[in-house]
């Protein structure tokens, strides 16, 4: 077998998205997602210019031979864009390689490790009576598992909160917004919140915040001791994510399981945080960590030291990666969450898909391949659209993390 044709299709169907679409001469084609919010055309160029010209003639079933064919032999390696193009290209050749075999890549992975796969909706407010509300409809859903994010009194546009019904989708049209930030406002106001969502929904939900990166690692570790008492399910990018040892001071003072890993791209991003056990759950996921190939290889570093997974499923992935993520969690040992943010009506057009959402739960479906595929004149419908997410800067109009 070998790959003929190769191109990389960006639509817009709500937002934007990129994705590799690889033909072999047999006739089967394998899907990559290579989106990368806001900075999407950078990786269009790389997979363009520098990737697709050396796939043709390869052998699409050589999966671990070309990942490391693209990462040693680029030279210059890791990075957001680089790993995002891998991790499409890796995505495709999976794709591709259950088709020619004729099973759902899940089987490809060493088969189920469970029978469905958990997974966490969002659930936000602009504040606390809004924010129950919307617990609340997830709960009536089935959802076990919700990650609860609220306006913050005196602070305009939180990172979080949502403008639709069951959808999130922070990247805007036109130049980023800028909102304002005080980790003050927002630090005498989290425990408030969580209090009367335990209050309101009793011991039994699985609840999830993420502080988006935005603390020092002291004042994370005030958050998290002052959680302990509503047991959440993690905290999630308490600190900024670069600074591997900031975990160690968090973890002196908070039991608050901690989660981290939607910006990191390669294992040696987070091999210091797992194997010092700085945190519980690792976040990475397929588009921007090099692959099912690669994110195979961070899970078995985890599942030494008993971090479990929990990829990150937000909008900005396309139903490609979803799919992918969902053969992945389904397959792996040490699987902790998935994190599920229901695509808009147009995008799930575009991506016509096998797997199904039940009871707070997934599963990837039994078609060869990842199970999703791309409608290209549907997808022509949408052309890309420049947008942002947005800038933070702290009350007095210092730059801070968004
Ligand atoms: C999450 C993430 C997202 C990111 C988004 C950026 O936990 O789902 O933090 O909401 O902000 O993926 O593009
Ligand atoms: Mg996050």
């Amino acid at each position: 077998m070998k790959i003929v044709d190769g191109r990389v299709v960006v639509c817009s169907p709500g937002r934007n998205f990129v994705t590799l679409k690889l033909v072999t001469d047999n006739g089967t084609h394998g899907l990559g997602d290579a989106t990368l919010n806001g900075r999407e055309l950078a990786v269009v160029s790389y997979l363009e210019d520098h990737v697709l010209p050396l796939l043709i003639g390869r052998d699409p079933r050589r999966i671990e031979d070309t990942w490391q064919y693209l990462y040693k032999g680029a030279y210059w390696r890791r990075g957001p864009v680089t790993m995002a193009a891998i991790g499409a290209v890796d995505m495709a050749l999976w794709d591709i390689q259950g088709k020619a075999l004729g099973v759902p890549v899940y089987q490809l992975l060493g088969g189920p490790s469970r029978d469905r796969v958990l997974v966490y909706g969002h659930a936000s407010g602009r504040d606390i009576d809004e924010t129950l509300r919307a617990v609340e409809r997830y709960r009536e859903l089935g959802y076990q598992a919700i990650r609860v994010q609220c306006g913050i009194p005196g602070l305009e546009g939180t990172y979080g909160v949502g403008r639709g019904d069951l959808y999130y989708e922070p990247a805007e049209p036109g130049l980023p917004p800028e909102r304002r930030w005080s980790t003050e406002r927002y630090l005498d106001f989290v425990p408030e919140l969580f209090d009367r969502v335990r209050a309101e929904f009793g011991p039994e939900p699985l609840f999830l915040h993420d502080a988006h990166h935005r603390l020092t690692p002291i004042e994370a570790a005030r958050l998290g001791k002052s959680l302990e008492p509503y047991r959440l399910f993690w905290l999630e990018d308490p600190v900024p994510a670069e600074l591997q040892e900031g975990f160690r001071l968090i973890r002196q003072h908070t039991t608050t399981p901690l989660a981290v890993g939607e910006v990191f791209n390669t294992v040696y991003d987070c091999q210091q945080l797992i194997h010092e056990q700085l945190i519980d759950y690792i976040r990475t996921t397929v588009a921007h960590a090099g692959g099912i190939s690669h994110l195979r290889k961070i899970a078995s570093l985890a599942e030494l030291y008993q971090v479990r997974t929990g990829c990150h499923g937000a909008t900005d992935l396309s139903p490609v990666c979803l799919a992918a993520a969902l053969h992945f969690d389904l397959s792996v040992h040490n699987f902790g969450i998935q994190e599920y943010m229901r695509h808009s009506k147009e995008t799930d057009l575009v991506f016509p898909h096998e797997y199904t959402l039940e009871g707070g739960t997934m599963h990837p479906g039994d078609a060869p391949g990842l199970g999703v595929d791309i409608d290209e004149e549907l997808a022509a419908q949408y052309p890309y659209q420049r947008a942002y997410l947005p800038l933070n800067r702290k009350l007095d109009g210092t730059m801070h993390s968004w």
